[in-house]
Formats: structure tokens, C-alpha cells, sequence
């Protein structure tokens, strides 16, 4: 007698939909990066349904970008916002705005120091963040966290992890519809009295998230910084 088989049921498998954090290494006189522990805090957490992934990239020329693009052909994420340190910000600083150029005040971690040099020969000059960043300050700052709009990067690793990451967006099929951006954050206070405490941090990051996958589009009514 043939025993009878089990019928094999398909479960459609649907991939959570998720978002990509990235944050930097230590670098320069900074061994603290408050990027990195900001992104750690998020890795596994779950907003507006998606499910945080946290990476960090190396604060080197070429490869935080081969890093990054790596992580986004194995995530696929709906969202990605790249973390950096500005020592000089006291704020969470939304960029505006990534530039087509590598100027270095400092070596990077391997050593090299480009001087005007294209991220991306032959691309624009620069692009704009997908990210609603109006919308987003708003949100952190009515949640008592400082936040503003930044209009540049600067023309270290940050600048040019966000320009790759921009290029990827405008010229990739495959990220179609995909809201990326990049956001500077000030050092932590636990470590640097200027900055901001590490909590605080996180939950301001925690909202520029939410609202950057919930924000139907940016809104207008708020003026620019005064830089
Ligand atoms: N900040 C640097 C690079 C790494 C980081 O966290 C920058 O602003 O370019």
C-alpha cells in the first residue's frame, strides 16, 4: 500500500521589510564615535513595522562605500540613513545635501587623504537627500531634542558615503522608491561634556527614522537654518 503524501503547503515567504543604520569607526582624535553606539542601540528594533539593521563602516575613502553597497544588495532595506560624527555639531544635523567632491583635512584609517578629487567621475555635483528633513526636524525638536537642517556634509568619509549613497539611489533599478539620507550626530555627553547624552541621541534618531518611513512628503512651512 502506498501511504498516502503529505501535501506540501507554500507559505508565500514575504522578507521583513527593514532599514539599514549605518555608523562610523573611531577616527582621528575621536576613539569614542557616537555614530556607532547610536546604531547599535537601533539593531534589532523594530519601527513602523520594519525591523532595524545596524552596520558599521570603516572611516576609509572607498571602502565605506563598497561596505555599504554591499549591505544594500543583501538587505534590500526601504529606508537607509547613514550616521556620522561632527565634533562641531550640538545638534542631530539632517543633511541636505552630498557633494561630488573628496577633500581631506586628515588622512582617512588607511592613510589616504585625497585632495579634490571626484567621489564619482562624471556624476552631478551633488544631490539631495531623499530623506523629508523638514518633517524630520520637526519631529525630533517637538520632542525637546535639538535637530536642524545641515547644508553640508563637509568633504570627508561622511560627505562621501552619502554621495555614493545618493548615486546608488538615482542610478540603481534595483532601489527604486528607496528614501536614503545622512545625518550628522554631535559627540556624547557621557564622554564629551559638550555633546548630547547617548539616550537622547537614540530616541532622536528613533524619530527622524519614523518619520522619514511614515512622512507621506516633507513639509514647507518651517525656514532653513541660519548658517
Ligand atoms: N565622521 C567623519 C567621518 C566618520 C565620522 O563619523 C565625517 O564627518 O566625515
Amino acid at each position: 500500500m502506498v501511504s498516502p503524501t503529505r501535501p506540501v503547503v507554500h507559505f508565500p515567504q514575504t522578507l521583513p521589510l527593514s532599514v539599514l543604520v549605518t555608523g562610523f569607526d573611531s577616527f582621528g582624535g575621536n576613539t569614542v564615535n557616537a555614530s556607532w553606539l547610536i546604531a547599535q542601540q537601533l539593531h534589532g528594533s523594530r519601527i513602523a513595522g520594519h525591523r532595524l539593521i545596524s552596520a558599521q563602516l570603516p572611516t576609509v575613502f572607498s571602502q565605506s562605500a563598497t561596505d555599504l553597497y554591499a549591505l544594500m544588495r543583501e538587505h534590500c532595506p526601504a529606508l537607509v540613513i547613514c550616521l556620522g560624527l561632527s565634533e562641531s555639531t550640538r545638534s542631530i544635523s539632517i543633511e541636505r545635501i552630498a557633494i561630488n567632491v573628496d577633500d581631506a583635512r586628515i588622512a582617512d584609517n588607511a592613510g589616504r587623504q585625497p585632495i579634490d578629487e571626484p567621489v564619482v567621475l562624471g556624476a552631478p555635483a551633488a544631490y539631495f537627500s531623499l530623506l523629508p528633513i523638514k518633517a524630520m526636524r520637526a519631529a525630533i525638536n517637538a520632542k525637546g531634542i535639538p535637530a536642524e537642517i545641515s547644508q553640508s556634509a563637509g568633504t570627508f568619509v561622511c560627505n562621501h558615503v552619502f554621495f555614493k549613497l545618493m548615486h546608488l539611489l538615482a542610478t540603481d533599478d534595483q532601489f527604486k522608491g528607496v528614501r536614503g539620507g545622512f545625518m550628522h550626530v554631535p559627540p556624547v555627553s557621557e564622554t564629551d561634556g559638550q555633546g548630547l547624552p547617548l539616550a537622547q541621541l537614540v530616541d532622536g534618531v528613533r524619530i527622524g527614522v519614523h518619520t522619514a518611513l511614515t512622512a507621506v512628503a516633507d513639509i514647507r512651512t518651517e525656514g532653513g537654518s541660519l548658517n
